[in-house]
C-alpha cells in the first residue's frame, strides 16, 4: 500500500502541486483511508517527502547509467520517458522543493551530474538539460493536459454552450506541410517565420490607416522613447482584423491551445531610427507558473516594413522556450538572432521564448503589427470587453468575436449573467 500511495500521490502532486491535492483525495484515489495515509507518512509533507525520495532514487539510477554510458543527455531522456510524473513533479516544484535536513532534496543527483560534466558552466548545462527534457515531456503534444480530478467530473469537463459552439479550428485550412514545418520550428526553436503572408497592397493600406492614429511615443525604455505604439486599434480600423484572425496564426494556435484561446493584445509598433534595443523578455512571464512549462501564450509579429539586421528586427533566442527560471546571459542576449524577413512576413513565437525589439541603426522607421494570444483560461493583457464597442464586435467575424472574449472556456468561464456572452450581441446594431 505504501508504494501505491507514493505512486498515486506523485501523479496527483505532479499535476496540481502540493497545495492542490488533499490527503483525502489521495486516499480515495488509492482506495485507502485517510488514517491509513497518516499511518504511513504522518502528514501531507511526509508523503510529499516520500515522493521526492523515490524521484531522488530514480535520478540517482539515471546518473549511474550516464556514468556507465558517458552520455548524460540520453540517460536523462530515458529517465524522463520512464518517469513522466517524476518529471512533471520536478517541474512543478523545481524552485520550491523544500530543504530537508538542511539540504535541497534533489541536490544529490544534480551535484553528481555537475561533477560528471565538470567545468565552470556545468551547473548551467545541467539546468538546461533538465529544462529541455522536462519541457519535452510536459509539452507532450504541446498542450497542457487538463487537470485530473478524482471522482465524477463530467459536468466540469463538458462544454455547456449549446447555441454558440466554439469556432476554433473552423478557419480556412492552411497547407499541412507549412503547418508541420512551423510546428517543428516551434518545438525546436520556440519561433518560426512565414514569409510573404500579406501583399504590398495590404501593407500600404495598413500604413495608411494606422499612421494617423498614432498619438505619442513610448513612455518608458521598454515601450521605447523613440517608438510609437498604437494600442487597441480595433475600434478605429478594421484593417488589422486580417492579422488578428489570420488562418495561419489560428491554425498554429489551434495546435498549441485549447479551443477559445483569446486575443491578449493587438498593437502597432513603429520603431524610429536611433531607438535602442528593447530589454529582452518573454511575453507570458506575468502568469506566475514556474518554468520550464508549455507556453501560456503565443504571438505574431507581422513586418509591415522589411525587417533587416539594422532596422530593429525582433531578436529571438532560439531554444530559449525550454529554459527554466533564468535570465539570458549577456552573451546569449548579444547572440540573439534578428528575425530578418521581407515586408508582409509573419514571425510567430511562443510566450516562453526570449525576444525583444532590436536597435534601429538605419535611417528609416520599422513598422510592425503584433497580435498576442493566451490560453482560454488566462487573463488577457488588454480587456477587449471594455475597449472594443459591442457594435463593432457584432459586425466582426465569429473568429474575432471568440478571440475578443465573446466565448466560453468550458464549462462556463466567461459567462455573463449565467449565459453565453455572445447572447449580448443579439439584436445589437452592427457598427
Ligand atoms: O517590436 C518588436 O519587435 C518586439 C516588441 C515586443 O516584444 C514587445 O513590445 O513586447
Amino acid at each position: 500500500m505504501r508504494t501505491r500511495l507514493v505512486d498515486i500521490a506523485t501523479e496527483l502532486f505532479a499535476r496540481r502541486g502540493i497545495d492542490g491535492v488533499s490527503i483525502a483525495e489521495i486516499a480515495v484515489a488509492a482506495g485507502a483511508s485517510k488514517a491509513n495515509v497518516m499511518h504511513h507518512f504522518g502528514s501531507k509533507d511526509g508523503l510529499y517527502a516520500a515522493c521526492l525520495d523515490v524521484i531522488d532514487a530514480h535520478l540517482h539510477a539515471a546518473v549511474d547509467a550516464a556514468i556507465e554510458r558517458g552520455d548524460l543527455q540520453s540517460a536523462l531522456e530515458a529517465w524522463a520517458a520512464e518517469y513522466r510524473d517524476d518529471v512533471r513533479l520536478m517541474a512543478y516544484g523545481l524552485l520550491r522543493l523544500p530543504e530537508r535536513d538542511g539540504r535541497w532534496a534533489l541536490s544529490g543527483p544534480v551535484t553528481r551530474m555537475v561533477d560528471l560534466l565538470g567545468g565552470e558552466d556545468a551547473i548551467t548545462t545541467v539546468v538546461d538539460l533538465l529544462g529541455v527534457v522536462t519541457y519535452r515531456e510536459m509539452a507532450h503534444g504541446m498542450k497542457i493536459e487538463r487537470t485530473v480530478v478524482v471522482g465524477d467530473n463530467s459536468y466540469a469537463n463538458a462544454d455547456h454552450a449549446k447555441k454558440y459552439r466554439s469556432t476554433a479550428g473552423s478557419q480556412e485550412s492552411i497547407d499541412p506541410e507549412l503547418e508541420a514545418r512551423c510546428m517543428a520550428d516551434l518545438e525546436r526553436d520556440g519561433y518560426t517565420i512565414i514569409e510573404n503572408v500579406f501583399d504590398a497592397e495590404v501593407l500600404a493600406q495598413i500604413k495608411a490607416e494606422c499612421e494617423p492614429l498614432f498619438e505619442h511615443p513610448g513612455r518608458n525604455a521598454f515601450e521605447g522613447y523613440r517608438t510609437r505604439r498604437l494600442y487597441s486599434p480595433l475600434d478605429d480600423t478594421r484593417v488589422l482584423d486580417q492579422i488578428a484572425e489570420h488562418p495561419i496564426a489560428l491554425a498554429l494556435l489551434d495546435q498549441l491551445f485549447e479551443p477559445n484561446y483569446l486575443l491578449s493584445q493587438l498593437q502597432v509598433i513603429d520603431i524610429a531610427p536611433g531607438e535602442a534595443a528593447q530589454a529582452i523578455h518573454v511575453d507570458d512571464s506575468f502568469y506566475p507558473c514556474p518554468r520550464p512549462r508549455p507556453p501560456l501564450g503565443a504571438a505574431t509579429i507581422v513586418a509591415i516594413d522589411e525587417f533587416t539586421p539594422d532596422n530593429g528586427a525582433t531578436r529571438v533566442i532560439p531554444g530559449s522556450h525550454t529554459w527554466g527560471e533564468r535570465y539570458p546571459t549577456d552573451e546569449e542576449t548579444a547572440a540573439a538572432i534578428p528575425a530578418v524577413m521581407p515586408a508582409g512576413s509573419m514571425l510567430f513565437f511562443l510566450g516562453t521564448t526570449w525576444h525583444s525589439g532590436g536597435e534601429n541603426r538605419s535611417d528609416a522607421p520599422r513598422m510592425a503589427v503584433t497580435a498576442q494570444y493566451c490560453a482560454p483560461w488566462c487573463r488577457p493583457q488588454e480587456s477587449f470587453l471594455l475597449s472594443v464597442s459591442r457594435e463593432r464586435v457584432a459586425s466582426s467575424s465569429e473568429h474575432l468575436q471568440r478571440l475578443l472574449g465573446y466565448s466560453i472556456h468550458p464549462p462556463f468561464m466567461g459567462f455573463v449573467h449565467g449565459m453565453h456572452p455572445r447572447r449580448l450581441l443579439e439584436g445589437v446594431t452592427a457598427g
